[in-house]
């Protein structure tokens, strides 16, 4: 949680001095969740989520320098710079991607649930969405169908109570969203989002059941961001007293205070060293983005087209995709 957050404070700043450019949604104050989640999954586990991805790709343990690379558009960024901020991936981590259009990832998610039940594996996918994603047309028929064929996906959705400056309760008839889900019949909880033990224990009893077979899970995380919706946003519709108050509940000091220093299991310059080690790791991430070289031009449509992953292997398999059989001409 600490990478993330000084990893986090890092980009803005680089984004006020103009190193990072784009789009930039920050995810100061949601940490716990990502955190949380991970830590209840398997490595080989899938995981979908939306533009506010940096969390989870550090969480998901990406390369922290080629994470920051990538926000750079940088050539040793994850995608080699051509995907930047929403768009960071790295399938040796089962991490498909965060995706910029609002709700169009779910069913990419369900697609992988529904593969990883074709191929008789016993993995479970993660996918994350705020809760704008919610009232969205792919919502519904994506919790239909993954209802239905009791497909291993967990829907979570980070209930932040804010879609970019629209309160909840402007934007959805149902603000308790987990109640979103019983219309398809699907088991459905609710957490603290600011709690990483209570993330990390719920998402572990809903893979566990997803795992068995038992069918997919919506899992609300109630939460708020401590910045705008983006680096662009000027943050004017959130009422200053509730951010304020909201930040008194932060889910690092929380779980310092409530867990680690209550129960001893820490000592204050241990904490201290942590931060100190977290602020070298990402100054050194930032200097080698820095360094990075542009793309070269001549890279502009590698990994575009279907065919240039057609030799793509994922844990030893290889990805042969019919689109990319067809796009060669080499099959109908
Ligand atoms: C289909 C679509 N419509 C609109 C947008 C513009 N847009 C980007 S983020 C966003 C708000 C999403 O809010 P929420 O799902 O609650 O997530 P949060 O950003 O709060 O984490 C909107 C409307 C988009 N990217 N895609």
């Amino acid at each position: 949680m600490v990478l993330i957050r000084v990893f986090e404070d890092k980009c803005a700043e680089m984004y006020a001095k103009a190193k990072i450019a784009g789009f930039l949604h920050l995810y100061n104050g949601q940490e716990a969740i990502a955190v949380g989640a991970l830590a209840a999954l398997r490595p080989d586990d899938d995981l979908v989520t939306h533009y506010r991805d940096h969390g989870y790709a550090l969480a998901r343990g990406l390369d922290v320098p080629a994470v920051m690379a990538e926000l750079y558009g940088r050539s040793g960024g994850t995608t080699g710079g051509r995907g930047g901020s929403m768009h960071i991936a790295d399938v040796s981590k089962h991490f498909w991607g965060g995706y910029a259009i609002v709700g169009g990832h779910l069913p990419l998610a369900t697609g992988l649930a529904y593969a990883a039940v074709h191929h008789k594996t016993d993995r479970v996918v993660l996918c994350v969405m705020g809760e704008g994603s919610t009232n969205i047309g792919t919502f519904h028929a994506t919790l239909n169908w993954a209802q239905l064929w009791r497909l291993p996906v967990i829907f979570l959705v980070e209930n932040n109570q804010y879609a970019m400056g629209t309160a909840l309760s402007v934007h959805s008839s149902v603000t308790e969203i987990y109640k979103k889900a019983l219309a398809y019949d699907m088991c459905a909880e609710r957490a603290d989002g600011k709690d990483v033990l209570a993330m990390r224990d719920a998402v572990a009893r809903l893979a566990e059941r997803a795992r068995k077979g038992e069918g997919p899970a919506l899992l609300e995380a109630v939460t708020y961001r401590f910045r705008g919706h983006s680096m662009a946003d000027s943050d004017v519709q959130r009422p200053r007293e509730e951010v304020n108050e909201q930040k008194q509940r932060d889910p690092i000091t929380m779980f310092l205070n409530d867990v680690l220093f209550k129960q001893n299991l820490i000592a204050q310059a241990e904490v201290d060293q942590i931060q100190k080690d977290v602020e070298a790791e990402v100054e050194a991430a930032a200097q080698f983005a820095d360094a990075s070289p542009e793309p070269e031009l001549n890279t502009l449509y590698k990994d575009i087209y279907a065919q240039s992953v057609e030799n793509m292997q994922v844990d030893g398999s290889l990805i042969r995709p019919a689109t990319v059989l067809s796009r060669n001409g080499k099959h109908g």
